[in-house]
């Protein structure tokens, strides 16, 4: 069986849009009220997938959930929302996109039964994340449907906050072997969430049958929290045998490196100090939300967002790490600003499942030919731009749920999803 990693992008939404929902979260709230442009969102998440293709990577994706959420203001009593805006705005918002939070996922080598385990994220911190949950967990039932290969999860219990891969990290020395799996969690009391709950992470490594000594737990630092780091996957991003973190990442920076060091002697940890990348400017730039990915010859590229590529810092400590002879060898800055603009770059708006591609559901995986189609939909179909008093808009909700509709048709896949 040929294991390989298949990152699962979110398409952008229809009705994305910028409400500020998410505390800690800098640039969702400093966009907070703008002009929200859901076409070129998507057509620029598509082109990231195409070009990742194009590096002879496997790609898969999963659709836009529905939107507006009706449940959810029925839940809160709030009509169709016009009196809440806040809450219409929750159920208006398609966060799904980032599914770096849809799920956790231990790919076969780790598990005790062999089998690929995943955990939906309840996302349980934020309002507007947490209506994901049943949705996403139906959709990743179809897509990884094969229980010979694949054990679903429900997810964790609501009172403790899981969010899923942004906050864990694999490594091994290649994806089809044994790894270990570092889960990283905040502690409360900060200025700002603490989003992933330790008991939460606790859970999924029992709930995965993961050895208890190939499974870290990690606490985030508290200094990264504070200055905008609302999940892990902000400040740091493992592949293989590399780890690439920011000094400030973790509380334990040093227990943490022994540790891994330990299982994996082959490890390779990049460290980018403060003094050549502050903490800010590596959460303003979002270097660490790359994707680090094995190209097919074996070496490492990172896929940053063109906002890291454009700090001047940032790409003086890149050139000066493309200049050595390190693991990582090529960097692939990629436009996805309208999900920057929301705290989302190209980490968040991956999900990574090592696993065959033969035992997923095909109508989630992407080719050139189911490109072109996706993008068809989008460009007849998806909102050109949405501004804050849009919501709400009778024309608008038919444009959305028919622009998801349109999509899910095209794939094959069904209304109820
Ligand atoms: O949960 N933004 C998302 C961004 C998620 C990024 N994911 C990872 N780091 N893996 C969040 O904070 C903003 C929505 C708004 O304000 O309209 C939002 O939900």
């Amino acid at each position: 069986m040929a294991l390989v990693e298949i990152n699962f992008d979110g398409i952008v939404g229809p009705s994305h849009n910028y409400a500020g929902l998410s505390p800690g979260n800098l640039a969702a709230t400093a966009h907070a009220g703008q002009v929200s442009h859901p076409r070129a969102a998507a057509l620029q998440g598509l082109a990231k997938m195409r070009a990742n293709l194009d590096l002879g990577l496997a790609q898969g994706f999963f659709v836009p959930l529905p939107r507006p959420n009706q449940g959810l203001l029925d839940a809160l009593g709030a009509g169709d929302g016009a009196e809440q805006p806040h809450l219409r705005a929750a159920a208006w918002s398609a966060s799904a996109m980032w599914t770096a939070n849809a799920a956790t996922v231990s790919p076969s080598p780790d598990t005790a039964d062999g089998r690929c385990h995943l955990t939906p994220a309840n996302l349980v911190t934020m309002l507007h994340r947490a209506e994901e949950c049943p949705d996403t967990s139906r959709q990743l039932a179809v897509a990884f449907a094969n229980r010979d290969h694949f054990a679903l999860h429900r997810p964790v219990p609501a009172s403790l906050g899981d969010e899923g891969a942004a906050n864990h990290m694999r490594m091994a020395p290649s994806h089809g072997e044994p790894g270990i799996e570092i889960f990283v969690y905040g502690r409360p009391g900060g200025r700002f969430p603490a989003r992933q709950n330790i008991e939460a992470s606790r859970a999924v490594a029992r709930l995965h049958g993961l050895d208890p000594d190939r499974a870290l737990f990690v606490a985030q630092a508290d200094e990264a929290i504070a200055a905008g780091a609302f999940h892990n996957d902000v400040v740091a991003v493992a592949n293989e045998r590399v780890m690439f973190a920011h000094e400030r990442a973790f509380a334990d920076p040093d227990g943490t490196f022994d540790w891994i060091r330990t299982r994996l002697p082959e490890a390779e940890i990049v460290v980018v100090p403060n003094s050549a990348v502050s903490l800010a400017e590596a959460i303003r730039s979002y270097l660490f939300n790359a994707q680090l990915v094995t190209l097919p010859d074996a070496t490492m590229a990172l896929i940053v967002p063109l906002e890291a590529w454009e700090s001047t810092a940032v790409r003086s400590w890149l050139e000066t790490m493309l200049a050595g002879n390190g693991a990582i060898r090529r960097v692939v800055p990629v436009d996805v600003r309208e999900s920057m603009a929301n705290g989302g770059g190209p980490a968040c708006l991956r999900l990574r499942v090592v696993a065959d591609p033969a035992t997923i559901d095909p109508r989630f995986l992407l080719d050139a030919a189911t490109a072109e189609r996706i993008e068809e939909v989008i460009a007849m179909t998806w909102p050109e731009a949405i501004a804050p008093g849009d919501l709400g808009a009778p024309a608008l909700v038919r444009k959305i749920v028919n622009a998801r509709l349109s999509l899910i048709e095209t794939l094959g896949l069904s209304e109820d999803l």
